[in-house]
């Protein structure tokens, strides 16, 4: 079964350029400005942040969260857009500062839960499933500062209460093994799957792999995806590309290793990935010398490299595949597929 392709980024992909030794060095646009950006480059579906979908949530009451949700709503009906996810933006808040499900303090802890009900209620409204945890802060700089057994249970603890919470939310969480933590407790697709099975309703817990993530951990994305989909656990990806061992860079998908893109693109294809409804999500971002008027061009990019790369796996010629594999001849088949992507 092939895979059929739509594709989603998020508002932080269009990006002012401030890193962690500058500031900004391109004007903010607007989410109404970015929505109207979307068809245009491609792209049929957003996936917010909860504060992407309601700026200031934490100042107004669930109902009132629930209506600028649905205002919202409307907004990307008018657009022909759909929300693909919702993620609770737990790493911004002082609240967060030591983590939200795993932080020493109880009142943080409670903070995370009850702002992850608050994703929930605007995933909800903007229609979708599916909620994204990127566990950024449920992890430690030192071992000593929590236990790792008590931060497992507490996370699951976490999930339990969302899944409680709305008996249609799926949860899916997108592992990452550093940055900003010195390690993460939940950092790759194994975990998360096995954490999936301590909850309530495992059935409901799944993936979002992103390149990058995997990359960070030493790990092809490529398999940590054919892992995911041998457990229908892979709702969603967040494709891009990184270059080797350092921060989480975001690049546009394929332009550090083609062939490690090849690999994921047909895996996703081979298995029928997007017949669920499933979108290709991507993450990435633009250089930070890029001037204002064209930095969107790392998610065109991206989109068209995907379909490019698409087109590669489809045209490969499987029977001489299938036939080198045979005689295990892999020396030969790795220069049929350099030949392939070399053209
Ligand atoms: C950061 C994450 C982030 C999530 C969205 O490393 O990739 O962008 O995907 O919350
Ligand atoms: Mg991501």
């Amino acid at each position: 079964m092939r895979g059929k392709f739509k594709f989603t980024f998020g508002p932080w992909n269009i990006h002012e350029g401030s890193d962690p030794f500058g500031p900004m060095v391109r004007k903010s646009i607007g989410f109404s400005e970015k929505m109207s950006m979307y068809k245009k480059l491609g792209f049929d579906g957003v996936q917010f942040h909860d504060d992407d979908a309601v700026p200031d949530l934490n100042n107004l009451k669930p109902d009132q969260i629930i209506k600028k949700a649905g205002e919202l709503k409307n907004a990307l009906n008018d657009h022909g857009l759909s929300a693909e996810f919702v993620a609770p933006r737990l790493w911004e808040d002082e609240k967060t500062i030591d983590g939200g499900y795993t932080s020493n303090d109880v009142k943080c802890r409670d903070y995370a839960i009850s702002r992850s009900k608050r994703a929930i209620d605007i995933a909800n409204a903007l229609g979708t499933d599916l909620l994204v945890l990127w566990l950024a802060r449920e992890g430690t700089y030192i071992r000593e500062s929590k236990d790792s057994k008590v931060a497992t249970e507490r996370i699951v603890s976490a999930i339990n209460q969302m899944l409680e919470y709305d008996l249609g939310i799926r949860v899916c969480i997108e592992p990452k093994p550093n940055e900003p933590m010195d390690h993460t407790y939940i950092p790759t697709t194994g975990h998360a799957i096995a954490l999936a099975q301590l909850c309530i309703d495992p059935a409901r817990v799944g993936v979002n792999i992103e390149s990058a993530h995997a990359i960070l951990a030493g790990l092809d994305p490529s398999d940590e995806m054919g892992y995911a989909l041998a457990f229908n656990k892979l709702w969603t990806v967040h494709l891009n590309d990184q270059n080797g061992l350092k921060f989480d860079q975001d690049k546009s998908f394929g332009s550090v290793d083609l062939r490690r893109a090849f690999n994921q693109v047909r895996i996703l294809d081979k298995h029928g990935y997007g017949n669920n409804g499933e979108w290709v999500g991507l993450d990435v971002k633009a250089m930070r010398t890029q001037k204002l008027e064209v930095s969107t061009k790392h998610l065109s990019n991206s989109r068209t490299i995907f379909l490019r790369l698409l087109e590669l796996s489809r045209s490969l010629d499987e029977t001489k595949v299938d036939a080198l594999i045979a005689a295990r001849d892999y020396e030969e088949l790795d220069l049929l597929i350099m030949n392939h992507l070399l053209g």
